[in-house]
């Protein structure tokens, strides 16, 4: 299950999902003995799934073997992946068809000319990191390796649809939105074709009209604007409109929200509202399921962080599941969405590397093509932690925003600092984002006073008074279980419920500060070599267990951000 909605009516979509043939190459000799043409021998895996969790496979990173047979009427097939982690070889019948680079990022492609029946389908994938790769080798996660999401084939017929960006502008008094679609049409047969092409949102049909494509033609299409009526999506009402893209023989079927985001005089405003992130860090990881994460348990991460009192996610540090983030459309969540730059293990030399800034570039285009339509993405975060005041990161980051920026859709733009002092990439940010952990690895509790001053006289030097600032990161470990009522010390849960008391009410009283993301929701699993103190190889400053077990800090947290939501809707 790839979304929470049916995407197609007319196009035949089958699920690759189930039972895979499994087998590991920590020697690297299946490309020579042939394995893409089938798999010499192998378990059954269940796909979606991390390696990891198999028995003995617990921090295997290489190569990873999987074969799925499956029957098709022939013609132009359409093969989707949710994430293979990392590196995606793919081979159908023994021929090379495919390569991806990136864990978290959705990638399709299409083949023409097969023949009805059965084929083999083989994917090879290698989960090792090294210091050039997006995530470099040194993050504070695991990475764990395989398909981790579903996989899915279309039988393509005709003129099809195979994206539809709808874009809007809103009135003045937000009831009327003027909108068009950026499509890409394909012609899927081998011979010239003609179709009608329809869009609807909701009731309204927006676009009717002909086009017609030689074999295996592509065309990309801004549709003329249209003006229609509409009801807004917001925290405290997500409504949604199903939009339909049809030609006589395909269908594309997504669904938008209407709202507009902005930021005024060091405020953020959603629907002219003034609005105050209160949220958390989350990964989509569990130990049991590693980055395959189920969608049950996706629903119960959401019913937590709601009874929280948070009204935003931010997706550390990746796109996280499609569906995830329709539910968050759903249910009136405004997500951060980002990409895997995690930029403390990054040298200035590897960081300007063309090859890693391209790469970077292609996950940002892989994000916004697949994530565009979601109503819930009010901000996207161009990297996380990268050393900026290295001069190399100025381009690099005036890169992905101008990318960002003209794509289009009313989104706000950011990046996670830890050098609020000499950062000088605020220029780009919508929002000034910071990650500090004062009272953690520097600093006590009172050290944040004058670390959260020191930013506003930076920002009035600058001339940026009016930019909101949001601490994107802050917090503390805790062991779950580990009490020490009656004095301050490290790794207990009073300590963590303590300094993310402190630091929530200074930054909920300052005016320059316009939310706050806790680090973060559960503990995770991270990597047997990060150094950093990592406890058990977790990372444990989830404010639950890794079994999304309350800790102490949950209670306190729960009370501030459901009282500041109160106070926000008197
Ligand atoms: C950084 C980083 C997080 C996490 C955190 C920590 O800010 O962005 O991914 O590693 O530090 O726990 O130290």
């Amino acid at each position: 299950m790839k979304r929470l909605f049916c995407e197609h009516n007319i196009r035949i979509s089958n699920e690759l999902s189930g039972a895979w043939r499994f087998l590991t190459d920590p020697n690297e000799v299946g490309e020579t003995e042939g394995w893409q043409n089938g798999l010499p021998t192998g378990d059954t895996v269940i796909v979606p799934s991390v390696w990891n969790n198999e028995l003995r496979l617990l921090n295997y990173e290489g190569a990873g073997w999987y074969e799925k047979k499956f029957t098709t009427t022939g013609g132009t097939l359409r093969f989707e992946f949710g994430s293979v982690m990392t590196l995606a070889d793919i081979w159908l019948d023994g021929e090379k068809v495919f390569n991806h680079y990136g864990a978290f990022t959705q990638f399709d492609f299409i083949l023409n000319n097969i023949e009805a029946g059965e084929h083999t389908l083989i994917v090879r994938a290698d989960n090792r990191q090294n210091e050039k790769s997006i995530p470099q080798k040194r993050v504070d996660w695991f990475n764990y390796g395989g398909i981790a999401r579903d996989v899915y084939f279309d039988e393509l017929n005709g003129i099809c649809v195979l994206q539809n960006h709808v874009k809007y502008t809103l009135s003045e008094d937000l009831k009327v939105a003027t909108i068009f679609s950026d499509l890409v049409l394909y012609n899927a047969s081998d011979k010239s074709c003609a179709s009608n092409v329809t869009i609807a949102v909701g009731e309204n049909e927006i676009y009717n009209g002909e086009v017609s494509l030689s074999a295996y033609e592509t065309m990309t299409l801004k549709t003329p604007e249209a003006e229609i009526p509409v009801e807004l999506w917001s925290v405290e009402s997500p409504k949604l409109y199903t939009v339909v893209a049809k030609t006589e023989t395909d269908d594309l079927i997504d669904r938008i929200g209407f709202r507009l985001i902005e930021t005024k005089n060091c405020k953020v405003y959603l629907n002219k509202k003034e609005v105050e992130f209160r949220g958390v860090n989350r990964h989509e990881e569990h130990p049991e399921w590693g980055f395959a994460f189920p969608a049950k348990l996706m629903k119960r991460d959401i019913d937590m962080i709601l009874d929280l009192g948070c009204n935003t996610i931010r997706g550390s540090h990746y796109p996280q599941s499609q569906i995830f983030v329709d539910m968050l459309d759903e249910r009136g969540i405004m997500f951060w969405s980002e990409i895997p730059i995690w930029g403390c293990g990054f040298s200035e030399a590897v960081l300007q590397d063309p090859d890693v800034v391209e790469r970077g570039m292609t996950m940002h285009r892989e994000m916004v093509k697949y994530y565009f339509n979601h109503p819930s993405i009010v901000i996207w975060g161009m990297h996380n932690e990268v050393w900026t005041p290295w001069a190399c990161v100025y381009d690099i980051t005036k890169k992905y925003h101008d990318f960002l920026r003209s794509e289009g859709g009313n989104r706000l733009i950011t990046h996670a600092t830890l050098c609020p002092n000499d950062d000088p990439c605020f220029e780009f940010d919508d929002i000034i984002s910071i990650n500090q952990y004062h009272g953690w690895y520097y600093g006590g509790f009172d050290t944040w006073d004058r670390v959260v001053n020191e930013l506003r006289e930076r920002r009035i030097k600058l001339g940026m008074a009016d930019k909101p600032v949001i601490y994107s990161e802050f917090g503390a470990g805790a062991l779950a279980g580990y009490h020490v009522p009656f004095d301050s010390v490290r790794w207990s849960e009073e300590y963590q419920r303590d300094i993310l008391k402190y630091t929530i009410e200074l930054f909920h009283k300052d005016p320059m500060v316009v939310g706050f993301y806790i680090w973060q929701f559960t503990n995770i699993r991270t990597s047997p070599t990060m150094d950093l103190n990592r406890v058990r190889c977790f990372n444990n400053k989830g404010i639950v267990d890794e079994y999304r077990n309350p800790k102490l800090a949950y209670y306190t947290v729960r009370d501030l951000y459901n009282r500041y939501k109160g106070e926000e809707n008197a």
